[in-house]
Parts: C-alpha cells; sequence; structure tokens
C-alpha cells in the first residue's frame, strides 16, 4: 500500500484527536491498550468491515456483540427503514415497543416486565437505583473486573483487603459517591460469605457478569452462581445479572437460561439487557418481576426516564434482530462456527509452542496467552500482553480485526462462513509465528 493511502487512518485519526478527546467517543476504540493507530471504518457487510483504505477485515467486534447477524442483514436493513419513514421518534408510546418488550418477556422467564432505554449504562445504573428503591438499601456488591457502564457508583475497584468499601477508578467520582459499592473478587465464595455476613442486612444487590466478557471470557463456577443466589435469598438483596453483553449472545434465553438448566428454578431478580436487542442501534433495557418493576415510576417511588426510550427505529432493528435469532437452529449454527474458532485457535497456539488457551460460549469467545483459563481479574492480568498485543496487530495485518484489548470479549456472528473461519486460522497460525 503505499505512504500516502496508508497515511488515510492515521490523517484521520489526527483530524479526530483535534475536535474528539483521544480522537474516539469511546476509548477502547482509540487502540490505546494494543498501541497503534486506529483503524476508521468506511462501512461493513455480512462478517466484514473496511477501513478507509479500503482494507477488508474478517471483523469479530461486531460492534461489541450486536452484530450478531452480520453487518446489513437485510430484513433489519428493511425494518430500520421502514420505521425511520414513518418517523424517528416520537416521545409517545408505540405498539413496536410492547411488541419487543414481549419478545423479550416470551425468552427470559425471570423477567415479567422490563423497560426500554438507550445504553446498557443507562440499564444497568437504572436497575441499581430499582435494586436500592425496592429494598430500601444502600449497598451494592460488583466483581473486580466486570463492568456494568459509567454510572458513578459502579466506577470503582476494590479496596484492600477482603470486603472492604471500593475506591473510584475514575476522577470524577467522589469517594462519598462509591462508600456503598463493596468489590469482591469474581469467583471466590469466600469473600461472599465474608460480604454478606458483615452487611447482608444492608446490601440492595449483587450486579455480575453472568459470563465476563469484560475480562475477555470468564465462567463464574456453578458452585458460586449457587452461592450468589442462596446469599441474595437468605438476606432479602437481589441478584442483578448484566446481561448486556452475554443476553441473546450466549443463548437465546441468555447466561441464565444455561444457569437454570444446571441449577433448576435458578432466576436472577433483575436483568440487564442491550447490545444484541438493539441490533446495532442505540437500545437496552432491565427487566425483572412485576413486583420489583412495579416500583418504577409512574407507578412507583424509583424515578427514571429518557427522551429516546424505546426509539421506533431502534426498537424495529431490536426486533428485525430477535425475529432471525429465534429462528431453529440459529443458535446451533452460531455456537459451532464460534466452537470451531476457538478449537483452532487453540489448535495453532499448540502447533506454534505457544501457551493459549480458548473458551465459548454461543456466538462469544475468548482467548488468552496463558497455561490455564483465568478464574478472576488478576489472573486475567497476569496473562500474556506483550503476547496479545503482538498477536492483536499480526492478525489487525492479515485483514482479521479483533478486540484491541487484552480484557475484551470478541464474537461471532451468523454471517460468519466456513471460508472466514478459515482464513482467520491461516492468519493466526502466520501470526503465531510473529
Ligand atoms: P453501553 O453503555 O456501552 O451501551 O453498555 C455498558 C455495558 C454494560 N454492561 C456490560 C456487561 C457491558 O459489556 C457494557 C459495554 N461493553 C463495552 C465492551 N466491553 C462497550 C464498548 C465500549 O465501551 O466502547
Amino acid at each position: 500500500m503505499s505512504t500516502e493511502a496508508r497515511s488515510s487512518n492515521e490523517a484521520a485519526f489526527a483530524r479526530a484527536q483535534r475536535v474528539t478527546p483521544g480522537g474516539v467517543n469511546s476509548p477502547v476504540r482509540a487502540f490505546r491498550a494494543v498501541g497503534g493507530t486506529p483503524r476508521f471504518i468506511r462501512r461493513a457487510e455480512g462478517p466484514f468491515m473496511w477501513d478507509i483504505e479500503g482494507r477488508r477485515y474478517i471483523d469479530y467486534i461486531g460492534s461489541w456483540g450486536p452484530m450478531i447477524l452480520g453487518h446489513g442483514h437485510p430484513a433489519v436493513l428493511e425494518a430500520v427503514t421502514r420505521a425511520a419513514s414513518q418517523g424517528l421518534s416520537f416521545g409517545a408510546p408505540t405498539e413496536a415497543e410492547a411488541e419487543l418488550a414481549e419478545a423479550i418477556v416470551a425468552l427470559v422467564p425471570s423477567v415479567e416486565q422490563l423497560r426500554l432505554v438507550s445504553s446498557g449504562t443507562e440499564a444497568a445504573m437504572s436497575a441499581l437505583r430499582l435494586a436500592r428503591g425496592a429494598t430500601g438499601r444502600a449497598k451494592i456488591i460488583k466483581f473486580e473486573g466486570c463492568y456494568h457502564g459509567h454510572a458513578d457508583a459502579l466506577l470503582v475497584k476494590a479496596g484492600s483487603g477482603l470486603a472492604t468499601f471500593g475506591h473510584p477508578t475514575s476522577a470524577g467520582v467522589p469517594p462519598e459517591v462509591v462508600q456503598h459499592t463493596l468489590v469482591l473478587e469474581y469467583n471466590n465464595p469466600a469473600q461472599l460469605d465474608e460480604a454478606f455476613t458483615t452487611h447482608g442486612h444492608d446490601i440492595a444487590c449483587v450486579v455480575i457478569e453472568p459470563i465476563a466478557g469484560n475480562m475477555n471470557f470468564v465462567r463464574p463456577s456453578l458452585p458460586f452462581v449457587a452461592r450468589l443466589r442462596e446469599l441474595c435469598t437468605r438476606h432479602g438483596a437481589l441478584l442483578v445479572f448484566d446481561e448486556v453483553m452475554t443476553g441473546f449472545r450466549v443463548a437465546l434465553g441468555g447466561a441464565q437460561s444455561l444457569y437454570a438448566q444446571a441449577l433448576p428454578g435458578f432466576r436472577p431478580d433483575v436483568s440487564v439487557f442491550g447490545k444484541v436487542i438493539g441490533g446495532g442501534m442505540p437500545l437496552a433495557a432491565f427487566g425483572g418481576t412485576r413486583e420489583v418493576m412495579g416500583k418504577l415510576a409512574p407507578l412507583g417511588p424509583v424515578y427514571q426516564a429518557g427522551t429516546l426510550s424505546g426509539n421506533p427505529v431502534a426498537t424495529a432493528c431490536g426486533l428485525a434482530t430477535l425475529r432471525e435469532i429465534v429462528k431453529p437452529g440459529f443458535f446451533e449454527t452460531l455456537a459451532g462456527k464460534t466452537r470451531s474458532l476457538i478449537d483452532g485457535l487453540a489448535a495453532a497456539g499448540r502447533e506454534a509452542g505457544v501457551p493459549l488457551v480458548s473458551d465459548c460460549e454461543g456466538g462469544m469467545f475468548g482467548f488468552f496467552f496463558a497455561d490455564a483459563l483465568p478464574q478472576n481479574y488478576d489472573s486475567v492480568m497476569a496473562t500474556d500482553k506483550a503476547r496479545f498485543n503482538r498477536f492483536f496487530h499480526a492478525m489487525l495485518e492479515r485483514g482479521v480485526y479483533l478486540a484491541p484489548a487484552l480484557y475484551e470479549a470478541g464474537f461471532v456472528s451468523a454471517a460468519h462462513g466456513d471460508a472466514e473461519i478459515e482464513a482467520t486460522l491461516e492468519a493466526a497460525r502466520s501470526a503465531l509465528r510473529v
């Protein structure tokens, strides 16, 4: 590629940085975790994205999860175009919002009612306020390495020692705001027991990623999930499953449907959704039992609102997406592709003599340069980050766009075919020799 042509991502980045902090509208896009120049995308179709230099990439970001059908699915484009032609936003109820809510309720037994909002952050923030309002309690428990959006109370890292309250991870968040947020180690039942023994009477909720995609890909152990449910029930705290990433991605019923198979009767009290249910448009949701959701305005005392909540174009996009993923065999096929990918990556690691472990569920996957799958944040951060970053760039140069950060998950879409999976593995076999 000529020097001039190659500069266009760099030129676009320089231009963007003059008018937008870091040149991006969401930090991870700036490639600061992996270094180098972010690719400015011109268009996307199916499993592919093209940057402004005309390079094509096999896309495993999928807009960080929403694009489960691939880019430009005809039924989705038709639904969005039709909705847009009838009006972009009304600020009044539409039947499509009820239809989308009905579709989600039908797929997630723990959700009897839900409210649509515009981002996962907004949904998680609202779910926490709802939990505090419904229980009359202040304290919340989250886990190191789990991300639930950027609401102040959730931008917190573990305090020193066990079961101590967190410290802000971001400037601009006063310590008082996170004084009620307890940060525990993922997969650590002893810390969970201690936290409830010490604070059980004042814990409004526990919020968790039911598969931690913001630590790349970390599963909770089944005993840990069971303990979470048992302690929340015993102490009257709500169990909040943040399924923004896992919902309708790891299984049609989300991660909670997997645990309900292994733990009969298992249900979280509140669920948070996003990404897939918007199909690439700004739409998220939170839901739970009718009793808990009845605490929300205009019925109850917990206020929550949004100008573009349930936006008709976003709702049409989400509905069209859900109509595709409920089709028979959709998830079996998607899971098979993802499994081929990560088994191939592990095999490529073995062939190259590089410690590489991988895992997946449905259309979501992760891999680490390590000898064993990490079980918590500290073990994720102990994996070989330098090797990850080298691999990321080697794959990017070979036309494969992976998540530009060690702590992010990857996503396969229905549009990824055997050819793309094989091309990815071919690139990996070469990239692992870099
Ligand atoms: P948004 O506000 O970005 O729509 O959703 C926040 C959120 C909440 N909960 C979970 C489990 C999430 O993964 C997210 C957002 N995920 C990140 C990717 N790790 C979005 C990418 C970004 O921040 O640009």
